[in-house]
């Protein structure tokens, strides 16, 4: 089949973007553009109402403007009688209508999806051309090649070859700007006055976007379908153009990048996004692209709007940590998601979908998340992720959860975050030690203890935090399997100088916490 027959060209849900590899070189004449709002996608996990409401809308918006510029757009909406709940029933529907004899996509973001479009070409009969996804800076190859022969892969030394690559924060003489790599040690304010001071309310906060009737009749479509899933529908105010987006990206320039670094790993729970972007789920759904991000925020470093520490800070949460979890992903899987290196096996608590738990810190993290499909990266990683790790819970249901619950959320990128960094559930494949921390962290970097009815500052008996004794109960039970791990050799040192009577009262108050549980 050759290059002139006409083309059937699939943009996915997360691939809102004008010059996505299967819209390159399209034949405005003869080619037709594939969208489709179908079941499959909206149910393979429940996905908060807000992250589906939230896709459907930036979809029909860049519908609408791929339409403006010319492009034939067959865009099935859920609601649509014929649709048959699947990309692949939607994408041989269009066949059959169009006439079409060939189909092009870009590569998607969840190896589930990808098996079942590599298997298109034979279950439909007509050659498919699956193209990389270029937007993102790391090709798969690229970071195959990278990872080949290695021991061990930091994110650390792969994000100097980024910064290398791009050259971001790159001074004239190849070094890096500041002479630094790194800068992640004045990156680690607790909330304090200077934070709350950021405005006159505290932080600035994000910009909100009223919805169109566009956005207002998806709106009526999810709560109709999706009501019953996780998570508040409204109020919704995210942005559904690219407009919007750059709007939302020059807000976070403007009025939060320079504290971005300080207090990025802060939590208070007055306040949702402290000096976060917020932008994730406009990067990852094609709304905004990664490079031009990062340039925006190298230039108010250049322009003195913002210091170094913050504009590093930034921009290697997306040249490096980004683009590695997404090689990361595509180097491991599919084993990958099946690993259980610490034997976790315990059900997901109730009270990640309920909030419903005197713990102040989880309860004001599963608030947040059901009120924006949002929370912070430290809120992820050291609340819901460490309690999770602490607690034994399943990797499996805990990435499920993950994969709900977020508007930014896809299995390229939660995976390795939820499953590796959070988890260690991979052994080690992308954390040198596991992310284990006892209520102290929390303590310290967040004001949520001071309202808790239990007390940080007890190890164990009456009253005590529960991150205190499932620290130390985890470090217990995974004595073993960790001994090896020189990162983690300082508090297994005072494990082991730990009296019998206080590592069983320890014991005793995990097993009744987690007896509890179920
Ligand atoms: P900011 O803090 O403002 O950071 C700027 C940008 O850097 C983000 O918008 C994002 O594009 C990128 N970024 C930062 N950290 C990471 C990271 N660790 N991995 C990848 N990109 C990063 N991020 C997702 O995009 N989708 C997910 O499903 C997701 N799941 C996560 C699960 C766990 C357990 C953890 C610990 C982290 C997860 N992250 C995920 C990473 C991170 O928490 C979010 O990217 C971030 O909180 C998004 O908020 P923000 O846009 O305000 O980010
Ligand atoms: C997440 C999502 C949802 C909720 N719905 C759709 C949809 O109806 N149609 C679509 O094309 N994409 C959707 N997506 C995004 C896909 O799930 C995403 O493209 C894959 O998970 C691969 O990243
Ligand atoms: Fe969380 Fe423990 Fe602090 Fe309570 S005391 S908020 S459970 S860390």
């Amino acid at each position: 089949m050759s290059c002139d027959e006409p083309a059937l060209r699939l943009v996915l849900g997360d691939q809102l973007t004008p010059g996505v590899a299967a819209l390159r070189d399209i034949d405005r004449e003869r080619d037709i553009v594939l969208m489709a709002e179908v079941m499959a996608e909206a149910t393979y996990v429940p996905h908060h109402p807000k992250k589906i409401a939230f896709l459907f809308a930036a979809m029909r918006h860049f519908a609408a403007e791929l339409e403006a510029d010319g492009v034939v757009v067959r865009y099935v909406r859920l609601d649509d009688p014929d649709n048959s709940g699947t990309l692949d029933g939607e994408v041989e529907r269009a066949l059959a209508a169009s006439g079409a004899r060939r189909l092009v996509a870009t590569q998607c973001g969840e190896y589930r999806l990808d098996r079942e479009m590599r298997g298109w070409p034979e279950r439909l009969g007509i050659p498919v051309e699956i193209r990389e996804d270029d937007r993102f800076l790391c090709a798969r190859a690229w970071f195959r090649d990278w990872a080949e022969g290695r021991k061990v892969l930091r994110m650390e030394h792969f994000y100097r070859e980024m910064r290398r690559a791009t050259g971001l924060l790159m001074a004239a003489d190849g070094k890096p700007e500041g002479g630094q790599w790194n800068f992640d040690h004045d990156n680690r304010k607790p909330p304090d006055a200077e934070m709350a001071a950021g405005g006159l309310f505290g932080p600035p906060t994000v910009p909100r976007f009223d919805p169109d009737t566009t956005t207002q009749a998806v709106l009526g479509l999810v709560e109709d379908r999706f009501g019953h899933h996780f998570g508040d529908l409204l109020p919704f105010d995210y942005a559904v153009t690219r407009a919007d987006a750059e709007a939302a990206l020059d807000a976070f320039i403007v009025d939060r990048l320079a504290r971005f670094g300080d207090y990025q790993d802060a939590m208070a729970p007055e306040w949702d996004h402290l000096y976060h972007s917020v932008l994730s789920l406009y990067i990852n759904a094609g709304l905004l692209d990664p490079l031009a991000v990062c340039r925006a925020a190298e230039r108010a470093y250049l322009e003195g709007q913002a210091p170094l520490n913050a504009v590093e800070g930034f921009i290697r949460q997306i040249i490096g940590w980004r683009e590695y979890v997404r090689g990361i992903y595509w180097l491991k899987m599919p084993d990958y998601a099946e690993t259980n290196f610490l034997g976790a096996e315990r059900d997901l608590p109730a009270f990640y979908w309920t909030g419903e738990t005197e713990m102040a810190c989880i309860a004001h993290v599963v608030d947040e998340t059901r009120r924006l499909a949002y929370a912070h990266h430290i809120q992820r990683l050291m609340v819901t992720g460490t309690f999770a790790l602490l607690a034994g819970i399943d990797p499996r249901q805990v990435n499920e959860w993950y994969l709900s619950v977020y508007a930014d959320a896809y299995e390229w990128v939660e995976l390795p975050n939820t499953h590796g960094m959070a988890l260690y559930a991979d052994g080690g494949v992308m954390a040198s030690k596991p992310y284990a921390a006892s209520g102290k962290y929390i303590d310290r970097m967040s004001t949520y203890c001071g309202a808790c009815a239990y007390d940080v500052s007890k190890r164990e008996g009456a009253g005590a935090c529960p991150f205190n004794y499932l620290y130390w109960d985890f470090l217990m039970r995974n004595e073993e399997r960790l001994s090896g791990n020189p990162r983690i050799g300082m508090p297994l040192k005072t494990l082991s100088r730990m009296k019998p009577e206080t590592r069983q009262a320890i014991r005793r108050d995990a097993a009744r916490f987690l007896e509890a549980l179920t």
